[in-house]
C-alpha cells in the first residue's frame, strides 16, 4: 500500500464540530514509520487552539443539548459511534498502520474492534451509574426528619492526553467513559499519531454527538499539552504516557486542584516456575515482550525463570526472537513492525548498547529492513536487578532475563522496581498462585497469560505506574462528582 492509497488523512483539528486548521507556529510532520516518509502535516494548536477547544467543550457542557440529554440518549450515541467505527474498519485500520507502523491485524483487532467493544461497554454505564439514598442519623432539631441522597454529576471538561502506542484505542479508553458520564472532552493525541483520533472525532459528529462534546486538537506535549492541562476551564486531566510527564501533570493538577488520572510506565515482570507448561511459557513470554514491538505499557520486559529450566526458557525465547520476520505492518508475513519514530529507535538502540555491557546477549540475528524505524527483538540473559536495563522502561522489543531459586526470591525480584503496572506468573500450582497474587505489587496480575485486557477489568498502576484505574464501572465514576443532598422535612 502506498501513501497515495491511504484514505482518511486529515490535516486539521476538530473543534466545536468544525475542521480547524489554525496553526500557531510550525506544522508538525507525521511519518509512516515503515518508510520514514512524511504522510501529513498537522497544526500546532498552541495556547490559542487550546483555548478555542476548551471553550467549545465548556459551552457544550453548559449550554448545548448535551447538558440536558437523557442518559439513554448518550448511550445510543455511543453505540452508534461503535457501529460507525466498525463500518469504517478498513479505513481506520489502514490509517493506523500507516501512521503507527503496527501490524494491520493488530490495527483491526486491537484498535478498531476492541475500540468498538469498549465504546459499547461504556455506553451501557450511561444508564446504570447512579447515586445512593443515604440512611442518615441527624438528631436535631426535634420533629425533623432528613432525606439524604447523592447525585453524580459530570466532572466537567476533561483534558485527555494519550500516547502513540495504541492511538485509537487509548483515545476511546478516555472519551468513552467521559461521555458516558456526561462530560465533554478535549483530546490531544501524541504528535506522532494524530490521524485516527481526528477521524474518530468526525465519526462522533456523524453519529450525532453534538458539536463541542468531543474535540481533538494536535500539537506537541510541552506546548499544546501543557497549555491544555493548565487551562482554567479544564476540570479533569486524564493522561497516559511516560512517568516523567506524569510527574509534571500531577504537579499542575495539584496546583489547580484539578482531578487527575495517570496511566504511566511499567517494567512488568514475568515469573516462570519449573512446574509450568514450558513450551506455553516460552511462547507466552515471547509474546509478552515482542507484541506491538514491546511498545506496550504492560510489556513483559523482565523475565525471571526458576533455575532448573532457565537455560531452556531463555534460549527458547531467543530462538523465537531470531526467527521473527521484520517488515512493513501491511505485509502479512511481518511479525515485527517498525518502532514509532526515529527518536524511539535511537532510544531503544541506546539501551541495547547499555545491555551489551550489563548482560549476555543471546540473540544474534542482525537482519532488518534498510529504511524505516526497525529494531530487532533482543534478549539479554543474566541481568542483575540493579542494572539500568532491568530498572528503566525501554519501550521496545528488548527482554532482560535472570534466574531465581525460591518463590520468595521471585517475589522480591518482581517488586524491586519503581513501577507496578502488570505482572504474570507461569505455574500450574494453585497454591503458589494464591500466595503470589497478593504479594506482587502490580495493578494487574496474569496467570499463564499476559497482556489480556477487558473493558470490565480495572486497569492501572501501583507505585510510579500511576494513579487511578481505567475500565469497569469505576472508570465512569471517575468522571463523576458525587454531590450530597440533605432535605429536611417535618415529621
Ligand atoms: O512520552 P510522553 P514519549 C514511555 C516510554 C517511552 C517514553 C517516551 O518509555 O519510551 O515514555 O515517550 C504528551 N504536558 N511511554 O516521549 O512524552 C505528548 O504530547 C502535557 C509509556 O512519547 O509521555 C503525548 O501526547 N502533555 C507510555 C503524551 O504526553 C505532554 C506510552 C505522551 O508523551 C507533555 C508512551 C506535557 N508537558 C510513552 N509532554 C505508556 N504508559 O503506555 C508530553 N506530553
Amino acid at each position: 500500500m502506498t501513501t497515495q492509497t491511504i484514505s482518511g488523512i486529515r490535516e486539521h483539528m476538530i473543534i466545536g464540530g468544525q475542521p480547524v486548521d489554525q496553526s500557531q507556529g510550525e506544522r508538525i510532520p507525521v511519518y509512516n514509520p515503515a518508510t520514514g516518509q512524511v504522510i501529513a502535516q498537522q497544526p500546532e494548536a498552541g495556547t490559542q487552539g487550546v483555548d478555542l477547544a476548551v471553550k467549545a467543550a465548556h459551552q457544550a457542557l453548559t449550554e448545548s443539548e448535551w447538558a440536558t440529554m437523557l442518559p439513554a440518549q448518550r448511550e445510543r450515541l455511543l453505540l452508534k459511534l461503535a457501529d460507525l467505527l466498525e463500518a469504517n474498519a478498513d479505513e481506520m485500520a489502514q490509517l493506523e498502520t500507516a501512521n503507527n507502523g503496527k501490524l494491520l491485524s493488530i490495527s483491526y483487532g486491537l484498535e478498531v474492534y476492541s475500540g468498538a467493544q469498549w465504546l459499547r461497554y461504556m455506553a451501557g454505564w450511561a444508564t446504570k451509574v447512579s447515586g445512593d439514598v443515604l440512611n442518615v442519623s441527624i438528631p436535631f432539631p426535634p420533629k425533623t426528619g432528613y432525606h439524604a441522597y447523592t447525585r453524580l454529576e459530570p466532572v466537567g471538561v476533561v483534558a485527555a492526553i494519550v500516547p502513540w502506542n495504541f492511538p485509537l484505542l487509548m483515545a476511546i479508553w478516555k472519551m468513552a467513559p467521559a461521555l458516558a458520564a456526561g462530560c465533554t472532552v478535549v483530546l490531544k493525541p501524541a504528535e506522532e499519531t494524530p490521524l485516527t483520533a481526528i477521524r474518530l472525532a468526525e465519526l462522533a459528529l456523524e453519529a450525532g454527538i453534538p458539536a463541542g462534546v468531543f474535540n481533538v486538537i494536535t500539537g506537541r506535549g510541552e506546548s499544546t499539552g501543557a497549555a491544555l492541562t493548565a487551562h482554567p476551564l479544564v476540570n479533569k486531566i486524564s493522561f497516559t504516557g511516560s512517568t516523567e510527564v506524569g510527574h509534571i501533570i500531577a504537579a499542575q493538577a495539584a496546583k489547580d486542584m484539578k482531578r487527575v488520572a495517570l496511566e504511566l510506565g511499567g517494567k512488568s515482570p514475568v515469573l516462570i516456575f519449573d512446574d509450568c507448561d514450558v513450551e506455553q511459557a516460552i511462547q507466552g513470554a515471547a509474546n509478552a515482550i515482542f507484541f506491538n514491538q514491546g511498545q506496550v505499557c504492560t510489556a513483559g520486559s523482565r523475565i525471571y525463570v526458576q533455575s532448573g529450566i532457565y537455560d531452556e526458557v531463555v534460549n527458547g525465547i531467543a530462538a523465537l526472537a531470531d526467527q521473527m520476520v521484520l517488515g512493513d505492518g501491511f505485509d502479512e508475513k511481518t511479525q515485527i513492525a517498525p518502532l514509532i519514530s526515529a527518536r524511539q529507535k535511537e532510544r531503544v538502540e541506546k539501551y541495547i548498547a547499555i545491555g551489551q555491557k550489563e548482560g549476555r546477549q543471546l540473540t544474534t540475528n542482525t537482519e532488518r529492513p534498510e529504511q524505516g524505524f526497525f529494531v530487532r527483538p533482543t534478549v539479554f540473559a543474566d541481568v542483575d536487578i540493579g542494572a539500568r536495563i532491568a530498572q528503566e522502561e525501554i519501550f521496545g522489543p528488548v527482554l532482560v532475563a535472570n534466574r531465581f531459586e525460591q518463590e520468595t526470591q521471585a517475589i522480591e525480584l518482581a517488586n524491586q522496581t519503581p513501577f507496578g503496572l502488570g505482572a504474570s506468573v507461569w505455574t500450574n500450582d494453585v497454591n503458589r498462585i494464591h500466595r503470589l497474587v497478593p504479594a506482587i505489587q502490580a495493578g494487574t496480575v496474569w496467570v499463564n497469560t499476559h497482556n489480556m485486557l477487558d473493558p470490565h477489568m480495572p486497569f492501572g498502576g501501583f507505585k510510579q505506574s500511576g494513579v487511578g484505574r481505567e475500565h469497569g464501572k469505576a472508570s465512569v465514576e471517575a468522571y463523576l462528582e458525587p454531590k450530597s443532598v440533605c432535605i429536611a422535612y417535618s415529621k
